[in-house]
């Protein structure tokens, strides 16, 4: 707790001042983002599952049967779980951040598929990918050690990471893949650049639900860091930055405020941004290059008519 609300206080104290994107999703901001998905605005969702529905078969035929499958950024397990009937994984390990949202959702997920080990593991993989030791020792028991991986991280969450990290982050779960037996791979959805007035309604619907989404930020910080941001002195900024490739997401001050907590002060001017959020949109080909520079080898593109998603796969 005391290293984040450290995280929490540097971001305050920069200039521009900035909060981390894992810390919209508290109850509310998880239930934000889900209502977000069924905004007509929102593509990325539903595309996504399109592409997953359409293309099962081919995928099924590349992602290896009875695979271990690592769920990054799991949540409600439903997006695996969808798979689960086409790619018969042998066993399934979901990762979040909110370990008692993810108790609940393996909890009734096991009941449905009682013959398949599964183990929830809580992990903030947003700074670095290291599975406890626990997961070795589970795999061990069950005979999986030299099993097949599949790392499965759908919703282009890689696209809220800036390239450099996103490298990182590939290149520990290539490491993860290749702990596996041959045939181990990354299932990715990755959100692709298209025309910025299909973009910028995605990040700033007609109904307002990602200005409260991007707002109730403030409210879970102010319980994280005892702070006393005031929301309703905030408005919601979202624009597509084509040299950057990316949706910046910012609150503005609406008028000139003070932010106390123990600890802290932070001034903020009229007009001044607060950086919430960066959704990075990539090309095939330049995703395609940083799959390869994390170390994997092939890799396989699918994608819906108007070319707005991509679901990869990068064998290890
Ligand atoms: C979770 N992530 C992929 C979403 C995105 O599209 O970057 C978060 C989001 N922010 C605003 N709307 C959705």
């Amino acid at each position: 707790m005391a290293a984040v609300r450290a995280e929490l206080a540097r971001g305050l104290i920069s200039s521009p001042a900035r909060l981390a994107p894992k810390y919209f999703y508290d109850a509310l901001g998880s239930r934000l983002f889900d209502a977000i998905t069924e905004l007509d605005e929102y593509y990325p969702t539903r595309t996504e599952a399109a592409i997953f529905q359409s293309h099962a078969q081919a995928i099924a035929q590349l992602v290896p049967a009875d695979a271990v499958w690592f769920d990054l950024g799991a949540g409600s397990c439903a997006k695996a779980a969808s798979l689960f009937d086409a790619m018969r994984p042998g066993a399934y390990v979901p990762i979040d951040i909110s370990v008692d949202y993810l108790r609940g959702s393996v909890i009734a997920l096991q009941e449905r598929h009682p013959s398949l080990p599964m183990l929830g593991l809580g992990l903030d993989f947003s700074s670095s990918l290291a599975l406890p030791e626990e997961v070795d020792r589970w795999l061990g028991d069950h005979q999986l050690r030299l099993a097949p991986r599949c790392v499965f991280y759908p919703g282009s969450s890689i696209g809220n990471f800036m390239p450099t990290d996103a490298l990182q982050l590939l290149s520990q779960v290539h490491g993860v893949c290749a702990g596996g037996a041959d045939g181990s791979g990354l299932l990715i959805g990755v959100d692709l650049v298209k025309d910025t007035a299909v973009l910028e309604p995605a990040y700033d619907d007609a109904l307002g639900v990602t200005a409260a989404f991007n707002r109730n930020l403030l409210r879970h910080v102010n319980r994280l860091l005892g702070s006393d941001f005031d929301p309703s002195k905030w408005r919601h900024l979202a624009f597509f930055d084509p040299h950057q490739s990316r949706i910046e997401m910012h609150l503005v001050a609406e008028e000139a405020q003070t932010v106390n907590w123990s600890g802290g002060v932070r001034h903020f001017a009229r007009d001044e941004r607060l950086h919430t959020e960066n959704s990075y949109k990539w090309t095939v080909a330049g995703f395609e290059a940083l799959l390869r520079e994390a170390g994997f080898r092939l890799t396989r593109c699918w994608s819906d008519p108007r070319d707005w998603f991509g679901v990869f796969w990068a064998q290890a």
